[in-house]
């Protein structure tokens, strides 16, 4: 799948709107070493921008900051194309001339984020300064949740700014009146089944206020989660059926698409028609089936993350990484990411053993 692609729509739209400036908050890649060519897509759609001599600035996310000092960010490479991002572990501090206005912005990349000391002021010289920073900023609910880490200090985020342009966080979400996270212009999972991808646009009138935000949609790929089965009883034929009927009761064409199964009794899972599930695969982009089976200790509608066909194998995995994390034996960078790709390689496998 395609996922460059939105951020050529991005561009697409970014072009089609006149603006006088676009700056990235951060995680243009999910990883420090991105393939090459997601690499060159980024080139050469950031080139579309810069082509227009639209002054172009961004800083690193958590995800594209380098682990050590010494080595260089991915990013850099949007340097060559006349963007600028701020990569490193220090704030940074640009002038730039925008429409009318002189604009300041303060660039505090995710590796600056974990200095806490850190104090970013806004500058003498500019009529509009901007904060672009990445993180987490204290308060910030998921779902109901308040997430417990924070790493965006919350006196960095106070300090005078017309505007803090956030990032991290993937949904279109304010913070205080001039502090927006932008949110994602792409799906990433199936937590984000309910966001709307795109990016934000800002009016400064000149009056100092707080300027307008429109949040403009594009186009993503669409993520399909299938009402829950829930399989009591039911024959490995039953299952059949009621797999076939739901995916048949939705759009799910080109869709990343998910469907649960929960309770079912224990070997039915493996007895569901094959020739059934390849042709629902045919159908949509991605088709994860996750089934737990009856008694196993994630069949009760509980952890809606957990795929349970995999329930006990993975929650061992994750308690295991969970515990080494607490003990400090794993970063807690390092953990994450050796978590989600644990739990990738898991689902992975236990697809290709059905
Ligand atoms: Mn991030």
């Amino acid at each position: 799948m395609d996922v460059a692609k939105a951020y050529e729509r991005t561009v697409d739209e970014i072009l089609a709107r006149n603006v006088d400036m676009v700056i990235h908050s951060g995680d243009v890649f999910d990883t420090i070493r991105p393939a090459t060519h997601v690499v060159i897509h980024f080139i050469k759609q950031s080139a579309r921008i810069t082509g227009e001599r639209i002054p172009y600035f961004g800083i690193a996310g958590n995800h594209e900051t380098p682990r050590l000092r010494a080595t260089t960010a991915s990013l850099e490479y949007a340097n060559f194309a006349g963007a600028y991002f701020a990569c490193g572990f220090e704030p940074e501090s640009e002038f730039v001339e925008a429409g009318e206005a002189g604009v300041g912005l303060s660039l505090v990349p995710h590796g600056a984020v974990l200095d806490r000391e850190l104090v970013v002021m806004p500058r003498s010289d500019a009529d509009i300064n901007i904060l672009v920073t990445h993180g987490t900023v204290p308060g910030l609910t998921i779902k109901g949740h308040e997430l417990g880490e924070v790493d965006l200090p919350g006196h960095v985020l106070s300090g005078g700014f017309d505007y803090i342009a956030l990032g991290h966080y993937h949904f279109f979400h304010e913070h205080k009146k001039n502090a927006f996270y932008a949110g994602a212009t792409e799906r990433f999972g199936f937590g984000e089944v309910d966001s709307k991808p795109g990016f934000a646009i800002l009016e400064f009138d000149g009056s100092g206020g707080e300027p307008g935000i429109e949040h403009v949609e594009i186009e993503a790929r669409a993520m399909v989660d299938l009402p829950k089965i829930k399989a009591t009883d039911m024959s490995p034929n039953d299952l059949t059926d009621a797999i076939r009927n739901a995916s048949e009761k939705a759009d799910i064409e080109d869709a990343i698409t998910r469907l649960k199964v929960s309770d079912a009794p224990v070997g039915v899972a493996g007895g569901v028609d094959r020739a059934v599930l390849r042709d629902i695969k045919r159908r949509c982009l991605d088709f994860s089936l996750e089934i737990s089976e009856a008694g196993s200790a994630d069949s009760p509608d509980g952890d809606d993350n957990v795929d349970a066909s995999f329930g006990s194998l993975e929650e061992e995995f994750k308690s295991f990484v969970a515990a080494r994390k607490e003990s400090g034996d794993l970063q807690k960078d390092f953990a994450d990411d050796f978590l989600t790709r644990g739990v990738e390689y898991l689902r992975q496998a236990g697809e290709a053993g059905r």
